[in-house]
């Protein structure tokens, strides 16, 4: 893989690549990631390649949220641990938030790896190996999660996914904070706050608005009231036909 100069005008979307593809070289990622980075990838480019002002506004209201939680999940994926790995366990960290591992491709073996990657970008626990608690009325592997992680959770934040376990949540009474630079997505679609944006972006900019929040002391509900999901997925779209929110 040959560096990739600062100066290119593509270098973080190339280097997000090369992630990915180092994520599929260490078992961490399945190449199915490769397809879904490039589909990102496309989003990433018609909204700019930058965090546009509600995927912002969505970030404040996700950060409320998981700092308000009893017991919020970060659900981690082949994806994110290649992409973001510091920064989910960041986000965990500030948030109070558990990690847990959650595969749609799943295998005991990169759900391990997966564990193994986030222990050494400095999480102390990482649940999802041996998990076998289930979501209901899901049948495919995302379903399987742990007893004592998503399946507890009364917040989850699910970065880039496929939508039906989002929807899986929903209905099991969770709030279901999504990142997905698709805001047609079935993700966006059922999430109480979808974040369109890049994952490698939004997971440090919810951990800064979760850090200057917990600072400013400020009333997390009313932080949340009155944020419409339709709207921001609305305002990204948008973004993406007309090349502004408004
Ligand atoms: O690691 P696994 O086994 O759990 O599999 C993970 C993938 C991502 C392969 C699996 O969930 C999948 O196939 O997802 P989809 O159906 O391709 O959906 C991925 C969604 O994430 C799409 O809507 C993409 O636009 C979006 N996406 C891709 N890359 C990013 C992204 N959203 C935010 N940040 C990204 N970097």
């Amino acid at each position: 893989m040959a560096e990739i100069p600062e100066s290119h005008p593509r270098h973080d979307s190339l280097q997000q690549r090369h992630r990915i593809e180092a994520g599929v070289d260490a078992g961490i990622t399945s190449r199915q990631g490769l397809v879904a980075q490039g589909r990102g990838e496309a989003f990433d480019y018609l909204l700019g390649e930058e965090t546009i002002p509600s995927a912002d506004r969505a970030a404040r209201v996700a950060a409320a949220h998981l700092l308000a939680a009893d017991h919020a999940v970060l659900s981690v994926n082949g994806n994110v641990a290649a992409l973001a790995p510091e920064a989910a366990v960041e986000l965990a960290d500030v948030t109070g938030a558990d990690l847990e591992v959650n595969l749609f491709h799943r295998t005991e073996r990169r759900v391990e790896a997966i564990a193994r990657h986030l222990r050494e970008h400095g999480a102390t626990e990482v649940k999802g190996p041996g998990a076998d608690a289930r979501i209901p009325e899901l049948d495919h592997e995302r379903a399987t999660v742990a007893a004592d992680g998503i399946h507890a959770a009364d917040v989850v934040l699910v970065p880039l996914e496929d939508g039906d376990r989002a929807r899986a949540l929903g209905e099991m009474g969770k709030t279901e904070l999504v990142v997905d630079l698709n805001p047609l997505s079935r993700s966006a679609e059922a999430a109480a706050v979808p974040i369109v944006d890049n994952v490698v972006r939004a997971l440090p900019n919810v951990t800064a608005h979760a850090r200057e929040l917990r600072e400013t002391d400020v009333d997390l509900a009313a932080v949340t009231e009155g944020f419409d999901p339709d709207e921001a997925r609305a305002a990204a779209e948008r973004r993406i036909r007309r090349g502004h929110e408004t």
